[in-house]
């Protein structure tokens, strides 16, 4: 039967804004404070979504979580009606109270691990909210996700939803964004890479400046839960070089695709040796080469790798066998990227194509494409066993569309929370999308 990629986006929430929230993500911080436009977030990533569906690729879509979040609020000690629990957590807590709005969640690369039945000793494909703990903005994000999973992953003789990692620094977990899976195909039994910063706690960082968020512990546990067969298994060491100078996850430098690995000379620590195993690796297990395509920190520069996002540009596949390169349009007008790109068109390798993406909106906060996408191989079966209401169709996104411009507005500050109707307008947002979805939403989550 045949397996497919199914591209799991998420959709901007109606408080999107620029926090400066995440430390070690140039975008964040260059940002912060800037102003934000939650309309056009929202359908840049539906225009996405739509982009990549016309042109035949597989796409589901997940709902934004509730913001602010007033679970968290409730348990600080803010009580009385939603208006009143803003009012004081404003005057009190503005830092924690842009946290508790964000609207993060929109980068589903960092949702979850995905493992796909191939590669599970149960058959069962496997999926790991992740607990996200580093960014204390982001950790708000795991139960939520792990209860949106549970709706859509449902069948339990297809699926297993674990929860996600224990909440502490020695698991940290981002999720895919460190996540790589190399195979001939996506049927294939894949070699799943996970990348590390850090071998537990923050001690063991050696990144200088900016935090390590990934753990070697998060990665085996992962690993175990979903039944991995070990020598499917390689772990890589990211280079602290490359986050300190702002590639916070490691899809900021690097992406797969079946067997293509494109990725920047500082990818991941002792490179040269590293790749070499790899290849060595796959030519053994399946004795097939993999492409392995590595920019030169002279053809491209770290600097403008993390700026330009060209490694977080979206591969793939393409019914003839070549890939697509979906970049944002920030590749455009980098000088160096724009020429890396052209030379991986113009040599013998399956990327033939690429297609720029204005998704500015997440990109001001460091979410380039590939961040907004949680990669799900899956088998037409496996498809079909999926809670149908969040497939990708022409239907659903106009009534989306519709949904955003009534309630989604064109600037958003946190004293708009502050107003009653804005809070109805977000509430009414929330209630339309799930119910377009046919998902249900926790009420105690809302306001
Ligand atoms: O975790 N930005 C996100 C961006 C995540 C990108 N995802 C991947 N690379 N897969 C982060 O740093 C900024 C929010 C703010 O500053 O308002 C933020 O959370």
């Amino acid at each position: 039967m045949t397996t497919y990629e199914v591209n799991f986006d998420c959709l901007a929430g109606p408080t999107h804004h620029f926090g400066g929230l995440s430390l070690g993500n140039l975008a964040s911080y260059k940002n912060k404070s800037r102003s934000s436009n939650p309309r056009a977030a929202a359908l840049q990533g539906l225009n996405k979504m739509k982009f990549l569906s016309d042109r035949g690729f597989k796409q589901a879509i997940l709902p934004p979580h509730p913001r602010p979040h007033f679970l968290s609020l409730k348990k600080l000690g803010f009580n009385g009606n939603a208006q009143q629990i803003c009012e004081k957590a404003l005057k009190n807590i503005p830092a924690l109270f842009s946290k508790l709005s964000s609207s993060s969640f929109m980068w589903a690369a960092n949702a979850a691990t995905f493992s796909p039945s191939i590669d599970s000793q149960d058959n069962k494909a496997h999926i790991t909210p992740a607990n996200l703990i580093t960014m204390f903005h982001r950790s708000i994000e795991a139960d939520f996700s792990q209860q949106l999973f549970q709706q859509i992953f449902s069948d339990k003789n297809k699926f297993v939803v674990h929860a996600p990692l224990p909440a502490h620094d020695i698991f940290s977990d981002e999720g895919a964004a460190n996540h790589n899976r190399l195979c001939p195909n996506h049927g294939h039994k894949g070699i799943q890479i996970f990348v590390w910063s850090k071998v537990a706690d923050s001690s063991s960082q050696k990144s200088k400046i900016f935090p390590a968020r990934q753990s070697q512990l998060a990665c085996d546990a992962l690993a175990r839960l979903h039944l991995l067969q070990q020598d499917f298994v390689i772990k890589l060491e990211q280079n602290p070089f490359a986050i300190d100078n702002g590639a916070f996850h490691n899809d900021v430098v690097a992406v797969t695709n079946e067997s293509v690995f494109l990725l920047h000379e500082y990818a991941v620590l002792d490179q040269e040796q590293k790749l070499k195993q790899l290849l060595l690796h796959y030519e053994t297990t399946y004795g097939k080469k993999i492409c392995i395509i590595e920019v030169s920190n002279q053809e491209l520069p770290i600097k403008d790798a993390v700026s330009s996002y060209l490694f977080n540009s979206q591969l793939l596949s393409k019914p003839d066998g070549n890939m697509l390169l979906f970049a944002p349009t920030d590749c455009q007008s980098n000088v160096h990227a724009k020429q890396a790109i052209k030379n991986i068109i113009d040599a013998k390798n399956p990327i033939n194509e690429c297609a720029f993406f204005d998704v500015s909106q997440s990109m001001a906060n460091g979410g380039g494409p590939a961040c907004l996408r949680l990669r799900i191989a899956l088998r037409q079966d496996e498809i079909n066993a999926l809670h149908p209401g969040i497939i990708f169709n022409d239907r659903l996104c106009a009534q989306l569309e519709s949904i955003i411009e009534r309630y989604y507005p064109t600037e958003f500050i946190l004293e708009d929370l502050l107003d009653k109707n804005f809070l109805l307008d977000c509430n009414y947002a929330l209630e339309e999308i799930y119910k377009t979805l046919d998902l249900k939403i926790l009420e105690n989550f809302l306001g």
